[in-house]
């Protein structure tokens, strides 16, 4: 058994192969598939899933991952757009946005698109916390300022953030349902 995990992250697919350990080998490949613009991550994530299947050559089923940090006082702001967000305004300045509001709550979203030769499914995983001033060296992206029982993920081991981030939660629900249907 073997899934392709699409990314340009060679973390990311180790963390797959981690949560599908004794259910399938994951083997990471690159392609850059369309990122359409939407407000649904999960659009997005079976978008991406069904293109990468049907362009790449080969017969094995592929996941795609797709995260966004959601700001309840933002509307929800970077959502989707929090790559875009990162590389343009960055992490530091959207703290100094958040910082001005009273209510800081915050949550990433992370959902994986699964396509194969019969079927598209989604499975979701979130983690809510508090944007803070920024703290901690470990991690990427936002998790400087994202934290989560009184600490950043910034501020975590590697061991410790996945064994609750929403992309932990999204790989063991598609471990679980993956495991019942092969
Ligand atoms: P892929 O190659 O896997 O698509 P990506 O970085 O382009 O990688 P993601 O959808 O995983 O796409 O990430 C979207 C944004 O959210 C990006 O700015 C990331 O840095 C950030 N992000 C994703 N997961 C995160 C996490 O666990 N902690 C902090 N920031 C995260």
């Amino acid at each position: 058994m073997l899934v392709r995990f699409v990314t340009g992250n060679e973390g990311k697919a180790r963390e797959a192969q981690a949560y599908l350990d004794g259910i399938t080998a994951v083997n990471r490949v690159e392609y850059d598939y369309t990122e359409i613009q939407s407000d649904s991550l999960a659009e997005i994530a079976t978008r991406g899933a069904r293109e990468s299947f049907e362009e790449l050559p080969g017969t094995e089923p592929v996941l795609v991952g797709d995260t966004g940090l959601f700001v309840d006082a933002l509307g929800g702001f970077p959502g989707p757009y929090s790559a875009y967000v990162e590389d343009t305004v960055g992490v530091e300045r959207l703290w100094r946005l958040v910082s001005e509001e009273e209510n800081r709550r915050a949550r990433f979203r992370t959902v994986l698109g699964y396509a194969d030769g019969d079927r598209t499914e989604t499975f979701t995983g979130e983690l809510a916390g508090t944007i803070v001033s920024p703290r901690g060296e470990g991690g990427f992206g936002y998790d400087p300022i994202f934290e989560y029982n009184g600490q950043t993920l910034a501020e975590m081991s590697l061991e410790e953030k996945n064994a609750i981030s929403h992309r932990g939660r999204a790989l063991a629900t598609f471990a679980d349902w993956y495991a019942d249907h092969h």
